[in-house]
């Protein structure tokens, strides 16, 4: 029956992994996959989760199913973290949300909902972009094309690109903006750029589907949030968010996600929810308990939030710091590399070439992906200085 499956090919960022873990030499170093590590290499568990955990495990509840939306204190708190508290969509009842496997999840189950609404509607995606929204989106049956989005001279963004591709999408297309800490590029646009993407997007009658899966990374949990506030603000009638906790609570293999949909009124709301309710009975039937417990636990406490952003600030400050420390030290070896203080969240294009990124892995241990992006987040004091001296000797 499966004599003539051939082998699908795997995924280039995990499948790095899987060579790195297989790699005997003791001073290796993965900046390959997106994950933030402390300062001794580890995934960290934050402490607020960890409190979360231990309060649920002592009172060893039940593991009932949960609504197919998932759990209300989530959804609810995850409206007021992206939106706003005070924010008057939420007021109006105009926001659609549910709990999902994942941010990923929560593209799929976002672009099974418009592949059945909107049928005919393209999507299009960032040149480059997370390699993931293309295959999702073409699995759903969209048509993916792309837009101009970095520029390699600059290392920055192509902004009149930009605005060129996307003011010649034809209209009912849906685009999908990065909210923040770009992955792959960290290139992110201005507060004055994404005020001029709203109106352009609002012009040409296209449909954001917005992506924040590292909200508190940049700047901070309402800085990040303001693409998603400028849409809010802007009048439009209908936008998407696909959101992740994966990095922001470091809960990556709990799967905690939500997809947010926006409606013109209270009553289209309710309409979408139910549509969205049954693309995820068809897809997986309901979320799972656990992931969505630490997180309604942690942000519907005040104490427990507050620290919480203190946790995030935390990993935020630190990768700051170490976008200083590999700037300087590859300075100090008479390269200049100060573009990668300018680019945020966890990742950076680096600007290696596949040549070079080759030579970091097979002579000094070092993995990035062949398009030259790194995970500034996977850094620590003892690995930095190695790391810059490797990437000045592949840049000879
Ligand atoms: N969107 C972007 C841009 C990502 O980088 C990721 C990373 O994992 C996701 C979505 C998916 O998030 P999750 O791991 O929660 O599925
Ligand atoms: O881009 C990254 O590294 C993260 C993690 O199939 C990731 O977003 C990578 C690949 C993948 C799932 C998650």
């Amino acid at each position: 029956l499966f004599r003539s499956v051939e082998m699908a090919p795997g995924d280039p960022i995990l499948g790095l992994t899987e060579a790195y873990v297989a790699d005997t030499r003791a001073e290796k170093v993965n900046l390959g996959v997106g994950i933030y590590y402390d300062e001794q290499g580890r995934i960290p568990l934050l402490d607020t989760v960890r409190e979360v955990e231990q309060s649920l495990a002592a009172k060893g509840l039940p593991r009932g199913y949960i609504p197919i939306d998932g759990l209300p204190a989530y959804t609810k708190a995850t409206q007021r973290l992206l939106f706003g508290a005070d924010s008057s969509l939420l007021e109006a009842g105009r926001v659609a949300t549910s709990q999902t496997i994942g941010g990923s999840g929560a593209l799929r189950v976002g672009a099974d909902l418009l592949k059945r609404v909107l049928p005919k509607a393209k999507i299009a995606i960032s040149n480059p972009s997370w390699e993931n929204h293309r295959v999702v989106f073409a699995s759903a049956g969209f048509e993916v094309e792309d837009y101009r989005y970095y520029d390699p001279a600059t290392h920055g963004l192509d902004f009149a690109g930009l605005l060129e591709d996307l003011g010649k999408l034809e209209s009912g297309t849906v685009v999908l903006l990065h909210a923040c800490c770009h992955n792959p590029t960290g290139v992110d646009l201005d507060t004055a750029q994404w005020k001029q993407v709203v109106e352009l997007v609002k012009e040409r009658q296209l449909l954001p589907f917005i992506d924040i899966a590292y909200q508190g990374f940049d700047q901070g949990t309402d800085a990040d949030a303001q693409a998603i506030r400028l849409f809010a603000d802007s009048g439009i009638e209908a936008f998407v968010v696909a959101s992740s906790y994966s990095k922001s609570f470091s809960l990556y293999g709990e799967r905690v996600g939500a997809l947010s949909v926006v409606g013109a009124s209270k009553e289209e709301a309710v309409r979408v929810q139910s549509m969205v309710k049954r693309v995820i009975r068809a897809n997986y039937s309901s979320p799972s308990t656990h992931g969505g417990s630490l997180v309604a636990g942690v942000l519907g406490s005040d104490e427990l939030r507050g620290r919480w952003e203190a946790e995030l600030g935390a990993m935020r400050t630190r990768i700051h710091a170490l976008r200083d420390g590999l700037v300087e030290r590859l300075a100090a070896h008479g390269r200049e590399f100060g573009f990668i203080r300018e680019q945020a969240g966890m990742f950076s294009y680096s600007g290696l070439s596949k040549a070079q990124v080759d030579r970091l892995r097979e002579e000094y241990a070092i993995y990035a992906i062949g398009t030259g992006r790194i995970c500034v987040a996977a850094l620590n004091q003892n690995n930095l200085d190695r790391v810059a001296a490797a990437v000045a000797a592949v840049t000879a």
